[in-house]
């Protein structure tokens, strides 16, 4: 299997699940500008919106999107709990979650990312995306991670999200106006999710500073 990345993108949410759970996947880094691989393929070829990740299989079949792709990585070792078994209740709350790490704080993210192309639209995006924040605070006030007391998929989602408003290795890549020093649930979370080996390798492994 390939997971094609952009370094600190969204990809990076994948990438911590193949290193959780010691996948045998090659990452193949996609260039944000020309959308090529370092090999020089167009990545429009495997991918025609363009975007990652993409998971390929080895028989050239892709998958796509990324709340699609953790949970087939995790289904691979379900024995490790990643995410919930299919069909239970839990698993229909995992998706749940994921569904709004996507559209609202991973989309409602863009006019922050591009404030400059986005002008006065900031003002509107940014107090929607503190909002959906200060509620993600308010939930992990009572659990250690967001679907309860183990790292699940949606875990790793959010980390990368929330690098994007403040972790040091992303300034050079991202100057967005948000911050959590007063979201301390949120904060304490984060602090978590730095400690962990498979972040740490992701990170390191996507040439990004820790
Ligand atoms: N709906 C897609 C969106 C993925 C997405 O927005 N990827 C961004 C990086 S976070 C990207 O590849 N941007 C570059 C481009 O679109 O050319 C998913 O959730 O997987």
């Amino acid at each position: 299997m390939k997971l094609y990345y952009m370094p600190a993108s969204c990809s990076l949410s994948p990438h911590i699940i193949i290193n959780e759970l010691g996948l045998d996947v090659e990452l193949v880094k996609v260039d944000h500008n020309t959308h090529r691989t370092e090999a020089g393929e167009d990545y429009f070829a495997i991918n025609p919106h363009g975007h990652v990740p993409t998971l390929q299989f080895d028989d050239g079949t892709v998958l796509r999107e990324g709340t699609a792709i953790v949970q087939y990585l995790a289904d691979q070792k379900p024995e490790r709990g990643l995410v919930p078994a299919n069909g239970t209740y839990e698993r229909y709350q995992l998706q749940e979650m994921l569904g709004f790490l996507s559209t609202e704080i991973h989309k409602g993210f863009i006019p922050l990312l591009y404030a400059r192309l986005a002008g006065n639209y900031v003002e509107t995006a940014r107090p929607k995306l503190e909002k959906r924040f200060a509620w993600l605070n308010e939930h992990l006030a009572s659990r250690d991670f967001l679907m309860g007391n183990t790292f699940t998929v949606a875990d790793a989602y959010l980390f990368v999200l929330t690098s994007w408003g403040q972790a040091p290795w992303l300034k050079s890549y991202y100057k967005t106006s948000i911050h959590f020093d007063q979201l301390q649930h949120l904060e304490a979370w984060y602090g978590r999710m730095r400690e962990r080996d498979a972040v740490r390798r992701s990170i390191l492994a996507e040439g990004l500073a820790f």
